[in-house]
């Protein structure tokens, strides 16, 4: 059901040819762009009329306005089962707590006297939240895009979900009690490449936003490809993945869990073990059988998940190589699974979020941790990391000079202009000094 790589013996290859060998799932955003391009501009040109046409034609309901009335938004909430109701608000107490800390305070360097820089942090002024629908209704998406962006200050909060024809063509009605319960009122019922051209551009109903953040398939991160510039984007998501790190002390009962439970998003979905222990990669293999069989979707998705060339057990000769492994892949999710786990995270160098030891399994990140679950993914976390308060903020330098503080670096600037042959750069400071350079 799940291959096997097998690193032990010979020494790891380094940086790239290792990240060759490991596993990892096809996602051709390229090959999408010339399938949203026309989408795009469809929305550029007709707007909501666009908007609406394209989600009759891919979510098969034809909606007559894609702004959800403020009334289905409240009555979402009301008609939410409680259980989930107060799940919810936990998420979203622990998701505020963590999120609250990540906030920029005003900074000011005294760079000479009389020289300050000062960096000032802004709130984007307008963001557009995507939910996907479809497969995947994550209301705790929801919370997960809305939290970070009203801690950072964000005024104006979008989101925008797909129409579901059996809710009469409204986003799925947890989204929208998610949206009540965060106090958001502005939501869209659109989805994929034409949400996200309607956030770009704008229409009658809905106004530009500045960003654009939140999962989607590969249309919604072919659409923020071919939109990137226009608006800012997040990351183009990928299939979701899980990698665990563990050794002969990990329980292949919850290994074998927490590999299905990522599993179980996407056939595309990768679920990777790096292990130096061979008892526990066997003991892995048969507690995943029964336990496969066990759940729901088994034959859409996690079967097809575990058995594709995305997934494996990968053996290597001790922790120091399944640490160079995890680091080379990268993962979206990392489990640490071994003895002394804290200290093996903390070398970790490369991943989008690290879940240590035995009571912190991915699943509980994707609700109630307090962390962020919109994570980078296909490699992305050797250079970006999840959303968080700082993907809604801007930091300003504030430069303020007195003369005198200009006065005394002005040879230098002049200096770096002329070797770069800027001398009108130069010129620009001699200019407030009678055309000279002042006297050191
Ligand atoms: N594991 C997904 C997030 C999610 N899980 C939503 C359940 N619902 C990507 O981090
Ligand atoms: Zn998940």
């Amino acid at each position: 059901m799940i291959s096997r790589i097998d690193l032990r013996g010979n020494a790891l290859p380094e940086g790239g040819a290792l990240r060759d060998l490991l596993p990892r799932a096809e996602f051709d955003v390229e090959a999408a762009l010339e399938t949203v391009r026309p989408i795009c501009e469809d929305v550029r040109h007709r707007g909501s009329a666009a908007v609406i046409d394209w989600g009759a034609k891919f979510d098969g309901v034809r909606i007559d306005s894609i702004r959800v009335p403020a009334k289905a938004v409240t009555s979402a909430l009301e008609q939410l089962d409680p259980a989930v109701r107060a799940a919810l608000e936990e998420s979203i107490r622990r998701a505020r707590l963590v999120h609250r800390e990540q906030r920029r305070t005003t900074r000011t360097t005294q760079v000479v006297p009389g020289g300050t820089v000062t960096e000032k942090w802004v709130p984007v002024e307008r963001v557009g939240l995507y939910v996907p629908g479809g497969r995947s209704v994550y209301p705790s998406s929801v919370v997960m895009n809305v939290v970070p962006a009203q801690e950072a200050g964000v005024e104006g909060i979008a989101v925008s979900s797909p129409p579901q024809k059996e809710f009469g063509g409204l986003p799925h009605p947890t989204i929208l009690a998610a949206c009540a319960l965060l106090g958001v009122d502005e939501v869209y019922a659109a989805g994929g490449a034409q949400a996200v051209a309607m956030f770009a551009y704008g229409t009658a109903e809905c106004l530009p936003v500045n960003l654009v953040t939140g999962p989607g398939n590969i249309y919604v991160a072919a659409a923020k490809r071919l939109l990137k510039g226009r608006i800012g984007i997040d990351a183009e998501a990928g299939p979701t993945e899980i990698a665990i790190l563990a050794d002969s002390t990990a329980d292949p009962v919850h290994v074998a869990a927490d590999l299905i439970s990522q599993a179980e998003h996407d056939p595309m979905a990768a679920a990777v073990l790096v292990t130096d222990s061979a008892e526990l990669a066997a003991a892995t293999e048969a507690e995943l059988k029964p336990q496969v069989a066990a759940t729901k979707h088994v034959t859409d998705r996690i079967e097809p998940a575990l058995a594709g060339r995305q997934s494996a057990i990968v053996l290597v000769n001790d922790l120091e190589d399944g640490l160079k492994v995890v680091d080379a892949y990268a993962a979206e999710h990392l489990e640490i699974q071994t003895a002394d786990a804290a200290a093996v995270a903390g070398r970790v160098r490369n991943a989008g979020a690290i879940f240590v030891g035995p009571w912190s399994p991915v699943s509980l990140g994707d609700y109630c941790a307090g962390s962020n679950h919109v994570l980078p993914t296909g490699g992305c976390a050797c250079h970006s990391s999840g959303l968080s308060v700082q993907s809604f903020l801007r930091g300003i330098h504030i430069v303020d000079y007195s003369r005198d503080a200009l006065a005394e670096v002005t040879h230098h600037v002049v200096t770096l202009a002329e070797a770069e042959d800027l001398p009108a750069h130069g010129a620009a400071l001699k200019a407030r000094f009678g055309w000279k350079v002042p006297q050191q």
